[in-house]
């Protein structure tokens, strides 16, 4: 199960709005198929993992991350596939919390004969998965912000200068977080303060294209903007009631629009709502760059999961631009908490990763 949970881990970033699933097939203790979900989400793990095993599955235990699915979706159930290549045992994580799924996959294989086992490495497996379970359990994506800052916590000068403050294997750290991530977001100043094409760029890695999405209520974004220069996915999400012809300006670069209803403090979309947004178009793991607005809206929101932050052995000072904007904030109870799960040096550079607590 740990080798099948390494393999789903290459998936991530790949297989939206799917899950991504790793599964190994062991016969008389050899391995004889190893498979994880396909970019795009298809085929699903199993089918791959039989495919490499052939007739050498007949008896085999299979471990996989994720229940089976028994769903004709776009492929034949994982459940068939299973049945049909004569596996004598199924060893499974987690449940699939997809309605079409949940639970019914591990019936199926029992009713077949199939010894099925459930919750093996459980914790480890919803680590993995926690992008899809949201989605599908909660209408919202799993959200990474992601900040890099000087020991103060400071990402610009006050004329605006940030590059670069993290050194080169921080920053190369950060496109491979990318790759893992189904989308990136960044706020309209950001965009207009830097420019970025945001895309993965990371030799060796075969990914489909990551989505960069905009959050921008006031309609900022102009259309000659480095992010329509990519063939990934460029999203602008917008408040409602924008001049057709400034929409159609962004579409005909190939951006696609989403309207998200503004905040009701008045200051950029309701983030919330855009975070629903964009799980109901399949996200299942959004990876947050800023800018600090975008930031302390989510953290008042509660929308932050997990926290990538990046610390540079240096000190701005007190008129350098603050990561977070100010949040008005009395009371420490108050104040969003996180628990540190990861520490580790890049170059000169610190980034420790935290999960809300
Ligand atoms: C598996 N193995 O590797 C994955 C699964 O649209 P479809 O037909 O591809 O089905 C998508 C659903 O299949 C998805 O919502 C989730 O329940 C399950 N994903 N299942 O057996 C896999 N990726
Ligand atoms: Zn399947």
């Amino acid at each position: 199960m740990r080798a099948a949970l390494l393999l789903a881990g290459r998936g991530l970033g790949n297989t939206w709005p799917n899950p991504s699933v790793g599964c190994v097939i062991v016969k008389d203790g050899v391995v004889v198929g190893r498979g994880w979900t396909a970019p795009g989400g298809r085929p699903h793990a199993e089918t791959e993992a039989l495919g490499r095993a052939g007739r050498a599955a007949y008896g085999a235990t299979a471990y996989v991350t994720l229940e089976p699915c028994c769903h004709w979706g776009r492929t034949p159930p994982c459940t068939g596939a299973l049945i049909a290549a004569g596996v004598a045992r199924v060893v499974v994580a987690l449940r699939d919390p997809d309605p079409r799924v949940d639970g019914q996959g591990l019936d199926q294989l029992r009713a077949a004969g199939i010894e099925v086992t459930e919750g093996v490495l459980r914790e480890e497996a919803m680590a993995v998965t926690a992008g899809f379970i949201k989605r599908v359990a909660d209408g919202l994506p799993l959200v990474t912000l992601k900040l890099a800052s000087t020991l103060d916590g400071r990402i610009a000068t006050r004329t605006g200068e940030s590059r670069w403050i993290t050194g080169p294997a921080a920053r190369r750290a950060v496109h491979a977080m990318r790759a893992r991530h189904d989308a990136v977001l960044v706020g309209s100043g950001t965009l207009l303060a830097d420019d970025p094409d945001l895309t993965c760029r990371l030799d060796g890695a075969a990914k489909i294209p990551t989505v960069r999405v905009v959050a921008d209520a006031r309609l900022r974004t102009p259309p000659t903007a480095r992010l329509f220069t990519s063939t990934a996915p460029a999203w602008v999400a917008t408040r409602p009631g924008h001049p057709a012809q400034a929409l159609e300006a962004l579409q005909a670069r190939g951006a696609e629009i989403i309207e998200v209803p503004a905040a009701e403090t008045g200051a950029g979309l309701d983030a919330g709502a855009l975070m629903r947004a964009l799980a109901v178009r399949g996200l299942t793991r959004v990876m947050v760059e800023g800018g600090a607005g975008l930031a302390a809206a989510l953290l008042r929101a509660g929308l932050v999961d997990r926290l990538a932050w990046f610390h540079a052995p240096a000190v701005m000072g007190a008129d350098g631009r603050p990561a977070a904007d100010a949040s008005p904030l009395d009371v420490l109870a108050a104040m969003p908490r996180f628990r540190r799960v990861s520490a580790v040096s890049l170059g000169p550079d610190l980034l420790s990763e935290f999960e809300a607590a």
